[in-house]
């Protein structure tokens, strides 16, 4: 088995989005990317999650060259320094060509849909494959989540994309399972997702939850005016779901605030090891 993907405590993969346009740091963190992501490394992240494309609802996409020019470096950087790399890209080419610079993980919010070579790609590629539920671009993802049945349908759309994956050649077992929470999603949709998250166990892989800093915080935390938070102030409440998470027994949470959800993993862990011994 993969080492990232032996069964241990909640993994926290700190989030560098090397990109002008992320919704909660685009361009906050382009000056030095590797010491920013050495920092999440040292601050308790086991993963570096890298991303050069912005995924926000209505972003525009990079095109390939652009998107590596703006992950390679960083990615080397970071191997270089013995961080522990996923990189989030929709794209075959990039996939290959960071895994090849020493990343473990390929992140792949499209779940395979965005690019028709990423899972014969990634079947030839030593690296775990992190399979989200998608739609569409981000472009048009807002006018596609309609559900009626928002979990059985993540799930049978997240089996459908596992079939396919599997059948191009990705090794089942080093593939964790994402619903893609804001991808195609309202808030309700989110929270739905999460309360009944334990149906996605069925498939019996590795779950990872991306809650950190979306909209459907935003939207929790509103004022009585209606007035929403900024992403960078939806830190307190992507820990407790980080928290809920870990309780659950997901696999991984990808987050913009390491600590917290370092700080909530630990609480976890400690309570339920404290529930195994009898203290006198
Ligand atoms: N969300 C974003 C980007 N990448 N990857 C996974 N696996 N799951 C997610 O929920 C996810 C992701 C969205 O936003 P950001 O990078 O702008 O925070």
């Amino acid at each position: 088995m993969n080492p990232l993907l032996v069964p241990g405590p909640t993994r926290v993969l700190g989030v560098l989005n090397v990109t002008p346009d992320s919704f909660s740091d685009g361009g906050r963190h382009t000056d030095d990317p590797v010491a920013r992501g050495t920092a999440l490394y040292t601050a308790g992240a086991d993963l570096v999650d890298v991303g050069g494309e912005s995924t926000r609802p209505g972003a525009t996409r990079v095109d390939v060259a652009e998107e590596l020019r703006r992950v390679l470096p960083v990615v080397e950087g970071l191997v270089a320094a013995g961080v522990p790399v996923s990189v989030d890209t929709m794209r075959a080419a990039t996939a290959r060509a960071v895994v090849e610079a020493g990343a473990a993980v390929v992140n792949d919010v499209s779940g395979g849909l965005a690019d028709p070579d990423m899972a014969a790609t990634v079947a030839g590629l030593d690296c775990v494959y992190v399979l989200s539920h998608w739609r569409g671009f981000s472009d048009v993802m807002n006018s596609l989540a309609r559900y009626e049945d928002t979990v059985a349908e993540v799930g049978a759309e997240l089996a459908e994309r596992l079939d396919a994956v599997v059948a191009a050649g990705v090794d089942r077992d080093r593939i964790v399972l994402d619903p893609g929470l804001g991808f195609a999603k309202r808030a309700d949709h989110d929270w739905a997702l999460l309360a009944r998250l334990a149906e996605l166990d069925r498939f019996g892989l590795p779950l990872l939850v991306g809650a950190s800093r979306k909209r459907f915080l935003g939207a929790l935390l509103a004022g009585p005016d209606g007035t929403v938070p900024p992403p960078q102030e939806r830190d307190v409440a992507t820990a407790v779901i980080t928290g809920l998470a870990a309780e659950r027994g997901v696999w991984g949470v990808r987050v913009h605030d390491v600590p917290s959800s370092v700080a909530a993993v630990r609480v976890v862990r400690t309570w339920q090891d404290a529930a195994r011994v009898s203290v006198p």
